[in-house]
């Protein structure tokens, strides 16, 4: 079966799902989005991610024309339109078509695009082996320039960073900001265990995104009896913790052993680690807004 793709509210078949070349989406970046899983027929955490992509809206004053309700409907619609159970779901809502200046106000129109397809899965050993990545000269962008916390088109940035861990020959790149503190890594947030019982992530003035999968993995941590804390850190307290791992709608709970060729910890992936990618993964098949 063909995919159908939501465009502008219209279900069209895959091949006909076209924006203009004047859309300022790809012209500019100009836009924002969200990459959302389905799970056994549940949508993990529809509302959060819609009020994120708003939220993404409002600080690049972007109109989005229809209301949330009406984007979780065309969501849902999408999935079932698409027949599936186990998705990943691409959200975009761009500028709109104008015309080759840079100036917003001459699109008068949002593109809504939502797209429903087969997850791709990264490889099995990254979870039981955990990664080894590296950091990144990349530093993440400045909040005051173009705020981590708004998730736009323009990831420019973060693929800078992506191409240094290409280079590196690992999977993902760790950015720092630009003071140097630990941000996060260029689809993923971080978080480091202190001891058995301390789990550490970088704020969000720290300059990074207010990750869904980090939010649902810090309620559950907190639910196992672990502290923690949203705290400042360095390289150093990464090279020095007791286990390490990255959080995201496409990695969910992913373990790091090594980075710029330090073990972290024994090495190995630690165990609490282990239990928060148990968790993590048997709520994420039971929550959520069903298809
Ligand atoms: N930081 C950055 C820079 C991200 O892009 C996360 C953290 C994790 O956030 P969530 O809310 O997903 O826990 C992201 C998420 C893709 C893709 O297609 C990218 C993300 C999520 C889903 C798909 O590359 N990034």
């Amino acid at each position: 079966m063909e995919r159908m793709v939501y465009l502008n509210g219209e279900f069209v078949e895959k091949q006909n799902a076209k924006v203009s070349v004047f859309d300022h989406g790809f012209l500019y970046g100009d836009g924002v989005f969200e990459g959302i899983r389905a799970y056994e027929g549940n949508v993990f955490k529809l509302e959060e991610h819609i009020d994120r992509l708003f939220v993404s809206a409002k600080a690049i004053k972007l109109t989005i024309p229809i209301k949330k309700e009406e984007i979780i409907s065309a969501v849902l619609d999408t999935v079932r339109k698409n027949n599936l159970t186990d998705a990943y779901i691409r959200v975009v809502v761009s500028r709109g078509e104008g015309d080759l200046g840079l100036n917003p106000t001459k699109c008068p129109r949002p593109s809504i695009i939502i797209i429903a397809d087969k997850i791709v899965l990264y490889p099995e050993e990254f979870y039981k082996k955990g990664l080894s990545i590296i950091t990144a000269s990349t530093r993440r962008n400045i909040p005051q320039a173009l705020s981590p916390r708004i998730k736009s088109l323009n990831y420019l940035n973060n693929i800078m960073a992506k191409i240094e861990a290409n280079r590196g020959g690992v999977p993902e790149a760790l950015m720092l900001n630009n003071q140097g503190y630990v941000a996060e890594c260029t689809g993923d947030n971080i978080f480091i265990l202190k001891g058995k019982d301390k789990l550490i992530t970088p704020p969000l003035h720290a300059g990074v995104l207010d990750g869904i999968t980090r939010n649902s993995v810090m309620g559950i941590a907190a639910d196992m009896g672990i502290e923690v804390a949203e705290e400042l850190f360095t390289l150093f307290e990464i090279y020095n913790a007791d286990e390490c791992f990255l959080t995201g709608t496409a990695a969910e709970v992913i373990p790091v052993v090594k980075i710029d060729d330090r073990e972290i910890g024994s090495g190995k992936v630690g165990d609490i680690t282990k239990s928060l990618m148990a968790e993590f993964s048997r709520i994420a098949k039971i929550e959520g807004e069903k298809i």
